[in-house]
């Protein structure tokens, strides 16, 4: 039979780089044809074969509800029967705003915009805005959007600035950008003490979902915090991944610790392009149309972006929600790990809220050098048996995983007896 996926994956490299427009999707990591998807419906979506598979990518995490909530479905409905988009303010932007500031206390202010990269990439302009200063310190698999800023990796030795990882970004525009080793508090220290009068921010994933699923260690983001505090600098946490999916007070709820900006993304835009970024008001109030910081956006708050961003937050801040979603996806980890253990393979994972990650390696990795040292054969193997029983997990082992609302015990039940399959047949 004719796969589909092949004739429309031929037909995408004609007309679009890759025939994807987002890289990951392409499958490169781990070979093969992606997946053109028609549908989805709660925990699972069809591909142009119509096979099914379960999701634990949800879009990369928004799908936190499942596909197809019918709350969400709903308001959006409703929305684009008012308009598709105005160019003007509207009181929606107002709602979703005043719910947002009241689930995340570190922020007064908010300002909406359509991707997490135009978010994260303005957070940054207002910290150098509002601090006057150009350093800025983020770490080495942590992933913060495609600003030129931010697309560095590590330079050889500690504490020093980063290389362009993309061709097309100047050396010069990366020259301000420190990338440090995550968890190595050496070169934290060694950093701010070097340069912590330059620094304007520091940010970070706290839990680093861009490396699969790394956690900052207590004392390191504990750290992270004191350090600028003392150097006036700020602290940014990118919670574009785990805002209100690792719990509805996200990252900076699991912590404890609250930093002077963060991102948004994803689950507030339950599935449409919605992103944020917010803080104290004395710094929010340095953007445009009140301050010096330039910032804007065509398609900022639209009007059915935010309908659909409402009704997902109204559903997650339902008592219990994050209890269920987080025993669900403990249930999948703890099977998994059961499983390889079981067939003699080495894996560890972890997991917070709905979002997850695993590592074929008995140890939990603390850096992204550790998690790259993951056997990519080992991994794509896992990645292709599980898709050919109809479990789509991420097609690259630095990426985590995400189970929603309408995941079934069912299903998280034969995800693990597909996983421990492919376990005893290596
Ligand atoms: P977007 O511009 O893709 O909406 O957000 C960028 C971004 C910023 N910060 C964090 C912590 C993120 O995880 C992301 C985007 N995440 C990736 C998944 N690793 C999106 C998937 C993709 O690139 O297609």
């Amino acid at each position: 039979m004719t796969d589909q996926n092949d004739l429309l994956f031929e037909r995408a490299r004609a007309v679009i780089p890759g025939g994807v427009n987002s890289p990951v999707r392409a499958f490169k990591a781990v070979g093969g044809t992606p997946r053109f998807i028609q549908r989805a419906q709660g925990a699972y979506f069809w591909d142009a074969n119509d096979k099914r598979y379960i999701d634990y990518i949800g879009s990369w995490g928004p799908m936190i509800l499942g596909h197809g909530h019918p709350a969400v479905v709903e308001a959006v409905q409703k929305a684009v029967l008012e308009g598709f988009s105005y160019g003007a303010p509207t009181e929606r932007e107002i709602e979703l705003a005043e719910a947002i500031l009241a689930l995340v206390p570190s922020m007064e202010m908010v300002r909406l915009v359509s991707s997490g990269t135009e978010a994260a990439m303005s957070a940054l302009r207002l910290a150098r805005g509002a601090t006057g200063r150009k350093t800025i310190v983020k770490f080495e698999g942590c992933y913060h959007g495609h600003a030129d800023a931010l697309l560095v990796k590590a330079g050889s030795g500690l504490a020093t600035f980063g290389n362009p990882t993309s061709a097309g970004v100047p050396p010069e525009v990366v020259q301000h950008t420190l990338v440090l080793e995550y968890n190595n508090l050496q070169q934290l220290e060694e950093a701010f003490a070097l340069h912590g009068k330059d620094i304007a921010c520091l940010m970070i994933e706290a839990i680093a979902g861009n490396m699969n699923f790394v956690r900052a260690t207590p004392a390191f983001a504990k750290r992270c915090r004191e350090l600028c505090t003392q150097h006036g600098a700020l602290l940014i946490f990118d919670e574009v991944m785990t805002g209100f999916r690792v719990g509805l007070h996200g990252a900076q709820g699991v912590l404890g610790i609250t930093p002077d900006l963060t991102v948004l993304g994803k689950v507030i835009g339950g599935g449409m392009p919605l992103a944020a970024f917010g803080g104290p008001r004395a710094i929010m109030e340095q953007l445009a149309p009140l301050g010096p910081v330039y910032q804007a956006g065509t398609l900022s708050g639209n009007p059915v972006a935010t309908a659909c961003g409402l009704a997902t937050l109204k559903e997650i801040s339902k008592p219990g929600f994050y209890e269920a979603l987080a025993k669900k996806t403990r249930t999948l980890v703890d099977g998994l790990k059961a499983a390889a253990a079981a067939e003699g393979q080495p894996f560890n994972a972890d997991s917070e809220g709905g979002m997850f990650g695993f590592f074929l390696m008995n140890e939990l990795p603390q850096n992204y050098a550790t998690v790259m040292t993951t056997d990519n054969a080992q991994f794509n193997a896992l990645f292709h048996g599980l898709l050919d029983r109809g479990v789509y997990i991420a097609p690259a082992l630095y990426e985590a995983g995400f189970v929603s609302a309408a995941h079934s015990e069912d299903d998280i039940a034969a995800t693990i007896a597909a996983a421990r399959d492919i376990f005893r047949k290596r």
